[in-house]
Formats: C-alpha cells, sequence, structure tokens
C-alpha cells in the first residue's frame, strides 16, 4: 500500500514543520517547554499538581492539556496554581498535534511565562509520533502499568527525553521487578534522565522541580 505510506508521511511532514514554527515562538518568548506523555492514568496530572505548588515564586507556568472530553485536567491545573491553563479537546483523536498546541499558544501570553507544561493525551503510542514543538518529552510510566512497558512499546521509549517513574509507593503491592523495567529502558534509551517518584506521598519530586528549574535558567 505505498500510497497510504506516503499520505502519513505527509501528514507528518506537515506536522512537523508546524511544530518547528510552535518552536520558535516559544524560544522567542525565552520560554522551557515539556510535553508529558504516559498511559491513561498513569499520573501526567498528579505531576503537574505536584510540581506547580513547588514552583510558586521561582517559575511563572502556563499549562495546557490535552483530552478527548472535559476540562477535568486544566481545571486540576488552574486550581494547583497555573498562571494559565489552556484546555484542548480533541473531539476523540488519541493525541495531541501541532495545529491544535499553536491554537492553545494563540491564547496565551507567552512573554508572561518561564514554563510551558504540555500534558497529552493519555495513550501510550499516538503522542509520540506527533511532535509539537516543545523542547523536551517526557514520560511518565507507573509502576502499576508493568515492567514489561518499555519492551512492548520501544517506540515511546526510544524517543523521549526523561522518563519520571511514578507511583513507587505501590512498589511493595504490585509485581514490579525494577532491575527489568530498567534493563529495558537502557536498551532503547541508554542516557535518558530518570525520576522515580511518587505523586502520592511526594517521595522523589523535589530532584524532578530542581531540573525543571535548572532547564528554565537556561532559556
Ligand atoms: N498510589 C498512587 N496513585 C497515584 C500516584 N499518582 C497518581 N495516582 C493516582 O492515579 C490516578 C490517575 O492520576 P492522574 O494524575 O489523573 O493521571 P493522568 O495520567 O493525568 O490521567 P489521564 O489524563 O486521564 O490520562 C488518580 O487516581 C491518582 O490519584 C502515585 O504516585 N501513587
Ligand atoms: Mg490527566
Amino acid at each position: 500500500m505505498p500510497q497510504n505510506i506516503s499520505v502519513v508521511e505527509n501528514i507528518l511532514n506537515a506536522n512537523d514543520r508546524l511544530a518547528e514554527e510552535n518552536h520558535a515562538r516559544i524560544e522567542a518568548a525565552g520560554v522551557f517547554s515539556i510535553n508529558i506523555i504516559a498511559s491513561p492514568g498513569a499520573g501526567k496530572t498528579s505531576l503537574i499538581e505536584q510540581t506547580l505548588p513547588r514552583l510558586k515564586g521561582k517559575l511563572r507556568v502556563a499549562t495546557v492539556d490535552g483530552d478527548i472530553a472535559t476540562s477535568i485536567d486544566s481545571d486540576r491545573a488552574a486550581a494547583a496554581g497555573a498562571g494559565a491553563a489552556v484546555q484542548i479537546n480533541t473531539g476523540g483523536d488519541c493525541h495531541l498535534d501541532a495545529v491544535m498546541l499553536r491554537g492553545a499558544l494563540e491564547q496565551l501570553d507567552l512573554t508572561q511565562f518561564d514554563l510551558l507544561i504540555v500534558e497529552n493525551v493519555g495513550n501510550l503510542v499516538c503522542p509520540a509520533n506527533f511532535k509539537l514543538g516543545t523542547h523536551k518529552t517526557i514520560l511518565v510510566a507507573s509502576i502499576p502499568e508493568g515492567d514489561d512497558k518499555p519492551y512492548k512499546y520501544p517506540g515511546t521509549y526510544r524517543g523521549v527525553d526523561a522518563l519520571v517513574i511514578n507511583k513507587i509507593d505501590l512498589l511493595p503491592y504490585v509485581p514490579f521487578k525494577m532491575d527489568y523495567f530498567q534493563q529495558g529502558v537502557q536498551v532503547l534509551n541508554p542516557n535518558v534522565i530518570t525520576f522515580p517518584l511518587s505523586c502520592t506521598t511526594g517521595e522523589g519530586i523535589d530532584v524532578w522541580v530542581n531540573w525543571l528549574i535548572e532547564n528554565a535558567k537556561r532559556e
């Protein structure tokens, strides 16, 4: 089916061009930006809720949340202290794309912020294929998803800049071999920076937040 392949390639090329435009816009405003991807329920919004209060007085943060429906996540981000919280409803699409982020950026005065956090639609496959134009892509894995996920979703694990391992408070209760998980990650993405943490207990969150602050200072 060569026709189908070329159509997909054209869509991705068009998306990449728009992602470059988004990137230029974010850069021009001097904002550090991240795209958080993960399975549904891995803890993306919980991570944002833990992160925002710790950045108070240090970084001005805007959030963009992508979901198929509702404003539940952007409401949570706003309640946690986001300076602006934009919700994108994809209406069924399993990922954000660059044109959707462009629409959200148009609603923000980026010059008023130091950090832009984009929470992608909960999905472990599709978001990895669509660049948005952010500086870094963060994957949130979580303990109850199982230790085999790097092996089963290699494309997602290969392409990310940082890996959050959330819900470590559940390690005593869920069969999850950290060594096996880490070996899978190591093969795919040997230099990825990893943050084991718990959004429930707060363990490990400060290390993650310090990494965000260091990156934002460089922008
Ligand atoms: N035990 C435990 N539960 C957690 C932790 N982090 C998040 N949760 C729970 O996991 C569930 C999903 O968390 P969310 O933050 O909504 O996950 P999400 O990735 O934003 O979900 P979607 O946006 O729907 O894809 C909630 O019930 C959280 O309370 C954690 O560190 N430990
Ligand atoms: Mg969420």
